[in-house]
């Protein structure tokens, strides 16, 4: 990789699959059998916070059964070796960049293992279930007492996290790498137009063709767990 000193890296659900989580739009995705509406919108959380709870408890139990894989492992290496500057910019709110290793890291839609307290405004790492065994019954947050605990998730209509730390990252990059992710949903899906227009080459290593793939410079198909690690070595 001669002439690149800066690089930024986003990252989706594709990274995760082969770990053993399921993408979202995928016919057997999360979201054929959840509708975003009910589960994933502020709206949604103001309507019925016990099933937005259940959702998210769910996908929280699913991490203690799934490890990172070759391609989390080959990321958290390079972000461990490379002089310049280099930012993981993740959607995926499983934690197997940080497990594997990776260190700088951004979740810009948040994370399963932290809870936000919506009295005192905390954060707090969380591993068990959020939601209640019984209506109001609900866990107190572990800093102020309080019942009102949300997961810490950027729903649709939410701002994602970290927007200025990922734009001034995008602004100095000259090589943005795109993986596994289908390019859906913005601002995410945006990054790709803002490197470029920054002067970044731009490659994509997915398992299919993504909406946006006519607007990378490089595209290599397959599976993350082959492709990340060629590409790192
Ligand atoms: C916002 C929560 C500002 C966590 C998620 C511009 C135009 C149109 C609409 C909008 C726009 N800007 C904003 C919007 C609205 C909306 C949006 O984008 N809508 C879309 C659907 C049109 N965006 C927002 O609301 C965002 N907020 O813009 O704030 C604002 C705020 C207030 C008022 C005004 C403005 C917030 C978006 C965050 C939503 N939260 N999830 C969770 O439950 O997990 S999004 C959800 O989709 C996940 O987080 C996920 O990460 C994300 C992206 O999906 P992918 O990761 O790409 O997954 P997907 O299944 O789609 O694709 C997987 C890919 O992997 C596939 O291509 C597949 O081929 C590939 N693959 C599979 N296996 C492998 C593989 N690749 C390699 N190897 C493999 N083995």
């Amino acid at each position: 990789m001669h002439d690149i000193q800066n690089i930024v890296i986003l990252t989706g659900a594709g990274i995760s699959a082969e770990s053993g989580l399921e993408t979202f739009r995928a016919a057997d995705g999360l979201w054929a059998s959840h509708r975003i509406e009910d589960v994933c919108t502020p709206e949604a959380l103001a309507r019925d916070r016990a099933l937005v709870h259940r959702f998210y408890d769910a996908r929280r139990a699913q991490l203690d059964a799934v490890s990172p894989n070759a391609a989390h492992h080959a990321l958290a290496r390079l972000d461990a070796d490379w002089p310049g500057d280099l930012l993981i910019v993740t959607q995926n709110v499983d934690d197997l960049h940080e497990r594997a290793g990776g260190a700088r890291l951004v979740h810009m839609h948040g994370a399963l293992r932290s809870a936000w307290c919506l009295a005192c405004d905390g954060r707090s790492e969380w591993h068990g279930p959020m939601g209640a065994a019984q209506a109001g019954d609900w866990p107190p947050c572990p800093a102020c007492g309080a019942r009102a605990l949300r997961p810490d998730i950027v729903f649709f209509g939410e701002m994602p996290y970290q927007m200025e730390r990922i734009e001034a990252a995008l602004a100095r990059a000259d090589l943005f790498v795109s993986i596994g992710t289908s390019g859906a949903v913005y601002p995410a899906a945006g990054f790709v137009r803002v490197a470029a227009a920054h002067g970044a080459r731009t490659l994509e290593l997915n398992l299919e063709p993504s909406a946006g793939s006519g607007l990378f410079d490089d595209s290599r198909f397959g599976p993350a767990t082959e492709l990340v690690p060629t590409w790192v070595a």
